[in-house]
């Protein structure tokens, strides 16, 4: 339902606040993943792990395995969590048998719900719940649930739940590998946080603000491919602007036909992708594109625009950082075109079947 509401200034919209407020929740949840250390290890060590849920919870669902799967060594499969219990043959083999980490800000998401379910009854291993909500569906369909509430958005789109449901993941998977350095990095983020806000304040205004640029590109590799997804979620969802994402190679293969003068290209930068994204960036600046490389390393891509981001981070741990940046991005464009960011068009807070 269009929102008959007018649009809040700025600094009265939720979501700004939600925004602003994600170092201090990033804090809460190294601290709540500590605090349950031995029961996550015993739960997510040792063997393959499945990530699941539905839209942003989905994104971050990719972002958490990649990385758990790079960091523990075991192998980690990230799915939208209706494929599981719809389509199970083909993503889990007979005899599957490890834990099912399920995100949901709301902890009432059908799907996800039907998906830990289902997992339990087949008896394929634990269900770790990761939500902001106490005495959730899905904290009771779980073994072990991960209740962050101090990081439950009351704005419709999903913000700083995304990057604290994500850090606290990445946290288990550190505590499952009994990896201190990553651990250590991790612990680092949320001191670095409140800066990289403030960084990420003056492009994305920039950017979101200049209605020359009509639609956006969001390339991500590896778990970065979830954070692209998720920026191109949330400018989808507060300002129904085109928005793409793709692993940035991908890009070429056929999607690179869209871009024009009016077409932002942004690059989250990875170390490992340096050595090719700079021929990217060159080839789409070519066909009009504004180029915004964001993160580190930023040296030899050749873009128009940067956001230096966690230069002192390994690509596994940096990426937290980036979101800030495409989250005020979606902000500020939403706010240019007078849409209420809190209040995306056609979609509720919770997404129930049939309800
Ligand atoms: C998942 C989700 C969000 C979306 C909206 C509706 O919610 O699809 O991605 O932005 O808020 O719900 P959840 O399962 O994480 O509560």
């Amino acid at each position: 339902m269009p929102t008959s509401r007018p649009a809040p200034k700025a600094t009265e919209s939720q979501t700004l606040r939600e925004i602003l407020g994600q170092p201090e929740a990033w804090a809460g949840a190294v601290k709540a993943v500590e605090e349950r250390g031995d029961a996550l290890r015993r739960l997510l060590a040792g063997a393959p792990a499945v990530f699941c849920g539905c839209g942003t919870s989905r994104y971050l669902a990719i972002s958490a395995a990649r990385v758990h799967q790079e960091v523990t060594g075991m192998a980690a499969l990230p799915l939208a969590a209706s494929e599981l219990f719809l389509a199970p043959e083909g993503v889990l083999l007979p005899g599957h048998r490890g834990p099912l980490v399920a995100f949901s800000r709301s902890g009432e998401t059908t799907e996800t719900i039907l998906a830990a379910r289902f997992y339990r009854e087949r008896g394929w291993g634990p269900v770790i719940g990761v939500t902001t909500q106490a005495d959730s569906s899905l904290g009771a369909a779980s073994d072990l649930a991960l209740v962050l509430p101090w990081a439950n958005d009351q704005s419709v789109v999903m913000t700083r739940s995304f990057t604290t449901m994500l850090l606290a993941s990445w946290m288990g998977t550190g505590l499952a590998a009994g990896d201190e350095t990553f651990l250590g990095e991790l612990r680092r983020l949320p001191a670095l946080g409140a800066r990289a806000v403030g960084a990420s304040r003056p492009l994305a205004a920039e950017l979101g603000r200049d209605t020359r640029l009509r639609q956006f590109v969001f390339l991500g590799l590896g778990g970065y491919l979830g954070l692209a997804c998720e920026g191109m979620l949330k400018l989808k969802e507060m300002t129904r602007v085109v928005a793409e994402a793709y692993a940035p190679m991908e890009f070429r293969h056929g999607p690179v036909s869209i871009v024009d003068e009016a077409t932002a290209v942004v690059l989250l930068a990875t170390s490992r992708g340096a050595g090719y994204h700079g021929d990217l960036l060159a080839d789409v600046k070519r066909f009009g594109a504004r180029t915004v490389a964001v993160g580190h390393p930023l040296d030899g891509l050749g873009a128009d625009q940067t956001l230096p981001l966690g230069a002192d981070f390994p690509d596994r741990s940096r990426g937290l950082l980036y979101m800030p940046f495409l989250q005020l991005l979606a902000l500020e464009r939403a706010l240019v075109l007078g849409r209420d960011p809190d209040r995306p068009q056609n979609l509720t807070r919770v997404v129930r079947l049939g309800g």
